[in-house]
């Protein structure tokens, strides 16, 4: 429950091991609490349980029933009279992809979210007052995948959002009824009315409001795909954005599966450039809205509408969180996933439509493209080990990458992980020793790129002292990467420790000028 420095991306970090570092010193400088108020309520909280609060005020409970509170505070609220407890969590157990893929690449343990987390239910006013605990988010399901429910001393798991069942369960908890271990609160029933759902009354972690739920293009290693899209109507988001800017945040996070598809309503996923542009304008220009952070974005929509691009990047970019350079930018997390067409089609075929599987290079390519020509530089998820992925898969996602090689964007390779509720759920999940040559290699050009656009800007925003910055560049990390290549090699194979002295080594700072072929 943290801002994580005021900056989203960092929050992906919570998937690391956390390895000789102290977990306290870790907490202070990844992730500080959020603020809170005079009397130990969270100024902030992440937004589904921000969800479940005003859930909660307008079914029956008052605001001197109902606190959200950092974990640090929780002395303060939990006592005799406390008859349950929420707990949202993302990643309890650490079994979310960052979490899965770099804690076994990299070691040093179970992930922070983990330890943070049993941190929590072990805490000594849980102990202590034995309140029910009821654990809700979009990663509740790791619990009972692990067997770690009984073990946490969870009461009850609920998988999903929808408000009636949550609003049941916590009036049983207050009774005093015996609450049900498994709780669904599915959002994908067909007659579900999402205007059921309420706005929030206190403001979320970076502003997040969401502005469509659900995806529709049924990836099947995905579950928000399995909620049908819903797009928030624009005064519900503008409500809840002068609600945001109202409690202190000049930053607002726009939540949704796909901002170019805000109003589209096209079975073939044709963008409504007007509905977007209107929706971003209409909260960019909000009074008191000083930046505007998009979750995420698909490429083919790009493709097919250049201009919404450009219209889109010239509000964003007066309101853009991240810079390149000193140069302010636009992202958000898209998906490219693997550069071979059988493997889209296989699992993916929804994703770059209306185009074809067999034009995916191409799509993603042209929107990269697209998206530098217009300061918009994406942070792009791949999988590796994808059921049945062959040797060729991954030599045609290295070409891909070949291929990408003069576009600017952060690039975060991922093993398959079969969450619950996706088509694969059942399929087994890609593992470190399951790594041949070519996705080490994979692996390793992912980060070499990342590492060639941004690591200047990393080391510039931190050290101002040039000779400082040399000797950073040039000595400390290159030593430190060697030392840390023995240990890898010694520890978890030659792979490995080939790896950390590739991308140690101080390389050309090249920051690509975009393309201007489109
Ligand atoms: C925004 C976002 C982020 C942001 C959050 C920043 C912010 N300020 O909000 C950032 C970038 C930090 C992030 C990080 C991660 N994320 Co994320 N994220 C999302 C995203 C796009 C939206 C989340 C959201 O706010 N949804 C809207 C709210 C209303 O829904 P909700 O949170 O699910 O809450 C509802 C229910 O879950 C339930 N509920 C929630 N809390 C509680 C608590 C109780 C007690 C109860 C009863 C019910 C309940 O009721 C709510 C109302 O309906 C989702 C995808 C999606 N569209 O939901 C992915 C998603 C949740 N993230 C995901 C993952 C895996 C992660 C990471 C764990 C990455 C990893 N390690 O692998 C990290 C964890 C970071 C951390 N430190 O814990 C996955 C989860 C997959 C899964 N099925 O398990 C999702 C679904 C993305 C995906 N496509 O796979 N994420
Ligand atoms: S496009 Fe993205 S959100 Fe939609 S189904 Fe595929 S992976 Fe999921």
């Amino acid at each position: 429950m943290s801002d994580f420095f005021n900056n989203p991306f960092m929050a992906f970090s919570a998937g690391f091991g956390v390895g000789p570092i102290p977990l306290g010193f870790a907490k202070r400088s990844l992730y500080p609490p959020v603020e809170r108020y005079s009397d130990g309520r969270a100024k902030y909280a992440p937004y589904g349980l921000r969800k479940v609060e005003a859930m909660l005020l307008e079914n029956g409970f008052t605001a001197s029933d109902v606190a959200v509170a950092h974990p640090d505070e929780l002395s303060q609220f939990i006592g005799p009279e406390t008859k349950v407890v929420g707990i949202s969590s993302m990643d309890p157990t650490g079994m979310g992809y960052v979490s899965k893929t770099y804690s076994s690449v990299i070691g040093g343990g179970e992930p922070l979210n983990a330890l943070e987390f049993h941190k929590l239910v072990s805490h000594p006013s849980i102990k202590k007052f034995k309140p029910k605990i009821v654990v809700g988010g979009f990663g509740s399901w790791q619990l009972e995948r692990k067997h770690m429910t009984d073990k946490y001393g969870v009461d009850c798991v609920l998988l999903g959002g929808r408000p009636d069942p949550i609003i049941e369960v916590f009036k049983k908890a207050v009774n005093g009824e015996p609450l049900p271990r498994i709780v669904h609160a599915d959002e994908s029933l067909r007659n579900w009315d999402y205007e059921t759902m309420p706005l929030s009354k206190h403001a979320a972690i970076h502003g997040a409001v969401e502005i469509s739920k659900g995806c529709g293009r049924n990836c099947q290693f995905c579950t928000p795909t399995m909620q049908s899209k819903v797009d928030m109507p624009l005064d519900r988001i503008m409500r809840e954005v002068e609600m945001t800017t109202r409690e202190g945040s000049d930053h607002i996070t726009l939540i949704t599966e796909d901002l170019f598809l805000y109003g589209s309503k096209h079975k073939s996923f044709i963008p409504n450039k007007e509905a977007v542009v209107n929706m971003v304008k209409s909260v960019a220009e909000y009074p008191g809205v000083r930046s505007v952070q998009v979750s995420h974005m698909s490429l083919a929509p790009a493709v097919y509408s250049p201009q919404m691009i450009r219209e889109l990047a010239e509000i964003l970019i007066e309101h853009s969180w991240y810079s390149l350079g000193n140069k302010g930018i636009i992202t958000a997390e898209t998906g490219i996933e693997t550069g071979s067409t059988r493997l889209m089609r296989k699992y993916m075929g929804g994703k770059m439509l209306p185009y074809k599987p067999e034009e995916w290079q191409e799509i993603v390519t042209s929107a990269f493209g697209i998206l530098n020509d217009n300061d918009w530089y994406p942070l792009a998820t791949l999988i590796v080990g994808l059921p049945d992925e062959k040797e060729e898969d991954v030599l045609a996602t290295l070409e891909l990458m070949d291929r990408l090689k003069g576009y600017n964007a952060f690039y975060v390779p991922l093993f398959f992980v079969p969450l619950e509720n996706c088509v694969l759920m059942n399929k087994k999940g890609a593992e470190l020793d399951s790594l041949s040559r070519a996705r080490w290699d994979f692996f390793i050009r992912c980060w070499e790129y990342n590492i060639r656009i941004w690591k200047p800007t990393f080391l510039e925003n931190r050290i101002r002292n040039p000779l400082l910055y040399k000797f950073i560049n040039n000595v400390f990390i290159p030593y430190f990467a060697t030392v840390a290549g023995f240990y890898y090699g010694l520890t978890r194979g030659e792979q490995l420790k080939q790896a950390f002295w590739t991308l140690g080594m101080p390389q050309v700072a090249v920051r690509n000028e975009p393309p201007n072929a489109h």
